[in-house]
């Protein structure tokens, strides 16, 4: 359990510093950008539990027993009441939802939207406060899902936090959850990257899934066994890409944890689909 322990110590240190952008206005480029980087200790842990899942003398171990349902709450918070100001209308959330279930539903997980609030707030809408929105935002449980759709986020895309052990009501209690690019809603105005999957890349973070191309063409990469090693993050489809011509297997430029356009997403593989349950099952249930 000692690395288990240590991950909360370790994750205060993984957000700050990697903001590059403008922290004020939307993003202006035109490529998938995510924060979110595994800490040390978070692999560690991770590389722990793909040898055990690899050990485990059972196939069905980890199969899908029944639906995991996750409570689920979206904030949306804008600088004004204008949908260009982030203010997204209910009939895109619904739809945003929509997609979640869609692309998740292969893995035996869904996810109930318990509630909605929306908040003006410019610096909020910035992601110019973070504790101070979440404490104010954020509900539900450690199984629960907060996902807050913000009108800038440093440039990027989204970010989201790994499971980890937290203490109810500490900081990095509050911290947990998603922040994700308003425009990236279905319909949204984020070019290539307004079909939703924004989301599901962010909440495969949240359960405990690493970029496909962590850890380049060596070592252990993702610790996902079934998906190829991967030099670096696609962009756009590149059907054909093989970053690591000496690894087996073809980019899994498909998979909902590359970097490609949401068109060119279609997927979780097998092991993904076992880590995400097992993640939830040691940290959040
Ligand atoms: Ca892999
Ligand atoms: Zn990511």
């Amino acid at each position: 359990m000692v690395h288990f322990t240590t991950l909360a110590l370790a994750f205060g240190a993984l957000i700050p510093g990697i903001v590059a952008h403008p922290a004020n206005a939307p993003r202006a480029g035109t490529n998938f950008g995510c924060r979110v980087k595994p800490s040390a200790s978070f692999l560690a842990a991770a590389e722990a539990m793909a040898a055990a899942e690899a050990n485990s003398t059972s196939s069905d171990d980890f199969s899908i027993q029944a639906t995991l349902t996750i409570q689920t709450y979206f904030h949306v918070v804008a600088k004004n009441t204008a949908a260009s100001g982030g203010y997204i209308p209910q009939s895109q959330l619904t739809q945003q939802l929509s997609v979640m279930n869609s692309n998740y539903a292969p893995h035996g997980i869904q996810f109930n939207l318990v509630a909605t609030d929306y908040t003006v707030n410019t610096n909020w809408a910035s992601d110019g406060n973070e504790l101070a929105m979440k404490k104010a935002l954020r509900k539900g449980n450690y199984a629960a899902l907060n996902i807050y759709f913000q009108y800038a986020i440093g440039g990027d895309f989204g970010y989201c936090y790994y499971p980890t052990t937290v203490t109810t009501g500490s900081n990095a209690f509050y911290r947990d959850g998603c922040s994700i690019l308003y425009s990236t809603v279905p319909g949204g105005s984020s070019t290539n990257y307004n079909l939703g999957k924004t989301v599901t890349h962010e909440v495969g973070h949240w359960f405990g899934l690493a970029h496909t191309f962590e850890g380049g063409c060596t070592g252990a990469g993702d610790n996902i066994a079934d998906t190829p090693a991967q030099a670096s993050s696609s962009s756009g489809c590149p059907v054909g890409r093989d970053s690591c011509p000496s690894a087996p297997g073809l980019d899994p430029i498909h998979n909902y944890m590359d970097y490609s356009y949401d068109s060119c997403y279609d997927n979780f593989t097998p092991n993904q689909q076992t880590r995400m349950l097992n993640m939830y099952n040691t940290y959040r249930a």
